[in-house]
């Protein structure tokens, strides 16, 4: 039986500390899920399609890998994928406390679906979407910290960026 994992976020976008964990995530799973969170509430950079494409572009040659969006309960989400396991990158210490708070109250919402936390190499410790989206608007060069297809994007975004 093929064993799935889910992988959450909002990847907005992706870098490769997000590939940095799928990449651990397969020496374990079979097939990863990278699910992107559809939350209007939340104002991102990148639109749902252009995220979907930006992972798709990056994990092209992969069959493991497939990206999804999902709304609602990621427990709910996670099942009705028959998912066994929801995955999560740990970075610095400070990913702890939310992390921890997360998985509890993901496991009282479905006892069957386990979290699993990978470390990430440490290159990419420091590594956010958000502090490469706040490097990029103002020029900064973040060519080693995401994939190229992602680069791509970000040039057209924030046309300051240096190649
Ligand atoms: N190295 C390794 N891992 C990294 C790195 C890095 N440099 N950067 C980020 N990560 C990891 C993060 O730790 C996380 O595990 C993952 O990559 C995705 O990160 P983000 O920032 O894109 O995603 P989040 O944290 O915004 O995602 C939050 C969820 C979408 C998982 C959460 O909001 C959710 O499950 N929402 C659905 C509603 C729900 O079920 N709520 C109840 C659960 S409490």
């Amino acid at each position: 039986k093929k064993r799935i994992a889910i992988y959450p976020g909002s990847f907005d976008p992706l870098t490769n500390g997000h590939i940095d964990i799928i990449e651990r995530a397969l020496d374990i799973f079979d097939q990863v899920i990278v699910a992107i969170l559809h939350n209007p509430a939340k104002k991102a950079l990148f639109t749902m399609k252009e995220r979907v494409d930006m992972i798709n572009q990056s994990f092209k040659n992969n069959k493991c890998v497939q990206v999804d969006s999902f709304g609602g309960l990621l427990v709910d989400y996670a099942k009705m994928k028959n998912a066994v396991a929801v995955i999560r990158g740990m970075r610095a210490i400070s990913d702890f406390e939310s992390e921890f708070q997360m998985a509890l109250m993901n496991r009282k919402l479905n006892k069957e679906i386990q979290s699993v936390f990978l470390m990430t190499g440490l290159r990419w410790i420091f590594t956010s979407s958000s502090i490469i989206k706040e490097a990029a608007q103002f020029g900064g060069d973040i060519t080693d910290m995401v994939p190229e297809a992602v680069h791509q994007k970000m040039m057209e975004k924030f046309p300051k960026i240096k190649e």
